[in-house]
């Protein structure tokens, strides 16, 4: 513990590799091959171009705000539950939810697994960002593993609760109309988090539906009390999910994108200007795969368009090329 909060006073940038397997395993771990084997330990916040390290700098430049970017993910039961009063019989803590490296350790289920220690170590504001896990649902816009930034603010002696939240309120508005531009649709609802109250939720309209972004709130009381340099003060804290910024930035409408190594994906983002608006293009996620098809005709009046036309009619837009190879004509 004491080493943690000295990196994190001496500015614990530089991604470090962190290799879970150096924690020893036990009769819990239940970390899957796959998730190991390709998505722990991509960084993927640490590639500029990425559409999520572009969404977590644009973020970060309009805060101006420090933020922490390689706090390690494996973490302590207490760093990701206890700390944020968290109760023993939570859900989250089942390993059908979270994923155990060890009886003593998870890989962190949210990046507010470090606001205790942040909070501890002194800064008035922070932000702190990486890749966060989950077991979870399956669909367009859940994925288990995902980034996210969470922040953090502490007011002096003298702020009330309801100043507070306004503070929280008008910075994440702030944020998402500088970013999503000034008509964004916004929709704020009470949320509950063990370590927050009271506790708010973000939403923003995307493709004609409500797309959660945020959970937010003023820090529990509880947990300011405990920390002596702060105790009776007001703070807020928020946690974003980085893949829905992107999304809503840059129209993705599919979080799997954002693993690919697909040329067609990377090239839409590289070296593109910070600001630039761009709209991302789908493109297949199989491979390209070529067919031969033989046919014959007696129809002397047949000509290849009306060959096309039909490969048009019957595959849509999923051909990209029809080639002839041979005519072949019989004798007879
Ligand atoms: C949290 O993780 C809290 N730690 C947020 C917080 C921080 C509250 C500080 C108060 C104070 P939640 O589980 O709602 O909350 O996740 C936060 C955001 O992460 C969601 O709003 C969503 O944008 C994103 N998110 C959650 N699950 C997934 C997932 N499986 N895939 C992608 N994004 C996700
Ligand atoms: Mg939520």
């Amino acid at each position: 513990m004491r080493r943690w909060t000295q990196c994190v006073r001496r500015g614990f940038h530089s991604a470090t590799a962190i290799d879970w397997r150096a924690f020893p395993r036990d009769e819990v771990t239940n970390v899957p091959a796959r998730l190991e084997r390709e998505w722990f330990g991509r960084r993927l916040l640490q590639e500029p171009d990425h559409p999520l390290a572009r969404a977590k700098t644009r973020m970060v430049r309009h805060l101006g705000i420090e933020c922490f970017e390689a706090l390690p993910p494996v973490v302590s039961l207490y760093d990701n539950f206890d700390s944020l009063l968290i109760p023993a019989t939570h859900v989250s803590r089942s390993p059908n939810d979270t994923y155990y490296v060890n009886r003593r350790h998870v890989l962190r289920t949210h990046t507010s697994a470090h606001q205790r220690q942040l909070l501890r170590s002194g800064p008035a504001s922070w932000l702190a960002c990486g890749d966060v896990f989950r077991r979870d649902e399956i669909d367009a816009s859940h994925f288990p593993v995902f980034h996210q930034i969470d922040g953090g603010r502490v007011f002096g002696e003298g702020v009330t609760a309801r100043e507070a939240e306004e503070d929280l309120k008008g910075t994440l508005e702030g944020l998402m109309r500088k970013l999503f531009g000034a008509s964004t649709q916004l929709r704020w609802r009470d949320d509950f988090f063990p370590f927050t109250s009271p506790s708010f939720e973000l939403d923003v309209m995307f493709n004609g539906e409500w797309l959660e972004i945020l959970g937010c709130g003023l820090i529990h009381e509880d947990i300011m009390q405990d920390t002596p340099s702060i105790r009776g003060r007001q703070g807020w804290a928020f946690g974003i999910g980085l893949e829905r910024l992107a999304m809503v930035l840059y129209q993705i409408k599919d979080i799997r994108v954002f693993w690919s190594r697909d040329e067609r994906f990377w090239k839409q983002f590289r070296g593109r200007p910070l600001e630039a608006p761009i709209a991302f293009e789908e493109f297949s996620k199989f491979p390209k795969t070529s067919r031969d098809v033989s046919f014959w005709t007696n129809s002397e009046a047949f000509h290849e368009n009306q060959f096309f036309e039909m490969v048009r009619e019957v595959c849509g837009d999923l051909v990209e090329a029809v080639v002839r190879l041979d005519t072949f004509r019989h004798p007879k």
